[in-house]
């Protein structure tokens, strides 16, 4: 069994160009968390951003809804080597968060409920390349997989998508965050496997 999994893996890796340098296929969805799992009731949930200015930006679960749902098919790549192919979620662009929000800041922190947070370029996060995703596979997101609301920039390292995100403080310089002060590279490229620092 082992051995017939390792030689897939490599075949993967060797074939595959979706696959970044260094990572292979999963066939599950591994759940990797720092903490414990928080319950979060949408009824309680509420989405925050804090610009420089001080002046705070926030969003109940139904005003979040409605500023409309999007499909996003895409890879996922995780630090610890596994990566998914064609995942689908449904989500919110930050695009549509961001679009009326005054910031002359260039970069993110990312809060999630129980502490967690990861920094990111505010650029990262426009144009179509990040969403607050509630839906997994036409299902709302598992609580495990950071329901009801997780951060999604899949471009980045997998460790960006803070699991039950709930704010986004913005900041003049690129301070890191939980996994950045521990030792995860700044910016988390798959493509440049810029892993730890
Ligand atoms: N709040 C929170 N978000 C988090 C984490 C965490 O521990 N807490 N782990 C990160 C890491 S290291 C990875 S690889 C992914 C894992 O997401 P998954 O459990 O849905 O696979 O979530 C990221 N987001
Ligand atoms: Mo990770």
């Amino acid at each position: 069994m082992g051995i017939i999994s390792r030689g897939f893996s490599g075949r993967s890796r060797e074939h595959n160009p979706d696959l970044p340098p260094g990572q292979y296929l999963a066939e599950d969805f591994p759940v990797l968390s720092a903490g414990p799992t928080p319950d979060i009731d949408t009824a309680d949930w509420s989405f925050r951003v804090q610009t420089e200015s001080g002046k705070q930006y926030t969003w109940s679960w139904d005003e979040m809804q409605a500023l409309g749902l999007e499909e996003i098919h895409t890879d996922i790549h995780c630090v610890t080597r596994w990566s998914k192919l064609g995942t689908s979620w449904r989500g919110i662009s930050l695009d549509k968060i961001f679009a009326g929000i005054e910031t002359e800041n260039a970069y993110v922190m990312a809060h999630s409920y129980g502490g967690y947070t990861t920094n990111v370029p505010l650029e990262d996060l426009l144009d179509g390349k990040a969403w607050i995703a509630t839906e997994y596979d036409g299902e709302p997101l598992d609580p495990e997989h950071g329901g009801p609301a997780r951060l999604l920039v899949p471009h980045l390292y997998f460790w960006k998508s803070a699991k039950w995100v709930n704010g986004l403080r913005m900041m003049e310089t690129d301070d890191p965050g939980f996994w950045e002060q521990n030792g995860y590279h700044l910016y988390g490229d798959p493509w440049l496997e810029q892993r730890y620092w």
